[in-house]
Formats: structure tokens, sequence, C-alpha cells
């Protein structure tokens, strides 16, 4: 009996080794007042870093977020880290150079009905003017996911 519960958590112990050895750390650079890449795909438990901020910083679009996704906000000129758990479409901004439309779109995991949350998202942008920079990134970000083929119409 107490060679099978030692089994056991070795087991479980291993498991969880794999699991964090699994998880990826995305780089994204801020370039300019762009971030470097603006589009990335990733999955849940991965890490993603901003480098480079020395006059930016990362605030989530509560909106263009996943209900259930804890917020963003990065001190401003300080790289970042964030693991996302959450499932989904992830828009987020640099607060200072929003009207220069610096932000950026991370797609987590797998998520069903992705026209539809852009679709949602679109209405959004609609209703609150202050979300308009984000227009032109979510265009660009559906041209990114039909040549991910992870969308396959307009
Ligand atoms: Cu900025």
């Amino acid at each position: 009996m107490k060679n099978i519960l030692i089994f056991l958590s070795l087991l479980m112990f291993i498991s969880t080794l794999s699991f964090s050895a699994d998880a990826i750390d995305h780089e994204i650079k801020a370039v300019g007042t762009k971030f470097s890449p603006a589009f990335i795909i990733i999955q849940p438990g991965d890490t993603v870093t901003w480098t480079n901020m020395p006059a930016h910083l990362v605030e989530s679009i509560d909106r263009m977020s996943p209900s259930n996704s804890p917020k963003i906000f990065s001190t401003l000129g300080e790289d970042f880290t964030r693991t996302f758990d959450i499932t989904g479409i992830h828009v987020y901004k640099c607060t200072p150079h929003w009207g220069l439309r610096m932000g950026g779109i991370i797609l987590v995991g797998d998520p069903q009905a992705l026209n539809n949350t852009i679709d949602q998202y679109f209405k959004e942008i609609n209703h609150d003017k202050s979300l308009l920079p984000a227009k032109g990134l979510l265009k660009k970000f559906k041209k990114f996911l039909i040549k991910q083929s992870r969308l396959t119409h307009e």
C-alpha cells in the first residue's frame, strides 16, 4: 500500500513537471509606438513578457477581453509579465499611445465561435468612441487569423 502511494505521488509530481515545462514565455517588444508582434496565439498557462517599455504600459480593454479574465494594468516604463489562463481573445492597449493605436491582441487557446467574439468586439467599438483605435487592430487581427487558418472567411 505504501509503495502504491509513493508511486502515485511520484506520478503526480512528474505530471506537474511536464505541465510547467510545456508553458511557453512569449516576448512582445515595444518598437516605436507599436507592439511587435501585435498579434500572437498562445496556449492557456503560457506567459507573455512585454519588453523595451521605457515609455509604455499594458492595459487590458475590459469589454474586449474574456469576461472572467483578470485586469491588466502594468507600470509605465517597466517590462511586464503576465500568465494567461483564460481562453479567448484579449485586446490590450498602451494607454499613453492609444491615440496612435498602440495595442495588440492575444488569442489564448482554441475558443469557440471566434467570429462571434470579433463581431461582438466591433459592436463594443461602435458603442464607445474610446475604443475606436481598436477598430484597425481588430481588422488586421482577422486577416492574421485567416492567414493562420484559424478563421476560414471574412
Ligand atoms: Cu506606448
